[in-house]
């Protein structure tokens, strides 16, 4: 089954938001498997962002991301990755749909409140950076025959 990495950001725990962000996932009938809140530090962050390295805005970034903890998780569905990010809408909230999380909760480029896997083939390397495989649960949903036909 898909599986994906979302990570509400610093300034979603600073502004009260991880459970609204979390929230929309669940309800959107994706499969909570693992949480946990923790601090990044800047080998971690520079490892997530890798591909962003020697970008202009990479040095601000890692110090966003590394401000104050911040809260991992991972769901799981079908088609979880993507379904994720059209969630998350685009990169920049000021062009995000009304209805994305971060065009419901955002302004800023730089502010964008969550991370989420961009493929399926990341996705499980990002897992790997936040989770060790007994920190996610494999379990029965009862409301899954609710979810999927
Ligand atoms: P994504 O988070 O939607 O996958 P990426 O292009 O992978 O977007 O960029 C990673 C993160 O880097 C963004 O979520 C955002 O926090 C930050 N970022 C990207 N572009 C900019 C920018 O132009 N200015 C400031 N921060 C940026
Ligand atoms: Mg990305």
């Amino acid at each position: 089954m898909e599986r994906t990495l979302v990570l509400v950001k610093p300034d979603g725990v600073q502004r009260g938001l991880v459970g609204a962000i979390i929230s929309r996932l669940e309800q959107r009938g994706l499969k909570l498997v693992a949480l946990k809140m923790l601090w990044l530090d800047e080998a971690l962050a520079q490892r997530l962002y890798a591909i962003h390295r020697g970008k202009p805005f990479f040095e601000r970034l890692i110090k966003y991301v590394t401000a104050c903890p911040l809260v991992a998780a991972v769901f799981e569905g079908e088609g979880a990755v993507a379904l994720t990010r059209q969630a998350m809408g685009e990169t920049d909230p000021a062009r995000a749909s009304p209805g994305s999380i971060r065009g419901d909760f955002g302004i800023d480029i730089g502010r964008n409140l969550v991370h989420g896997s961009d493929s399926v083939e990341n996705a499980q390397p990002e897992i790997d950076l936040f989770f060790t495989p007994q920190e996610i649960y494999s379990y029965p949903r009862d409301t899954d025959s609710w979810i999927f036909e």
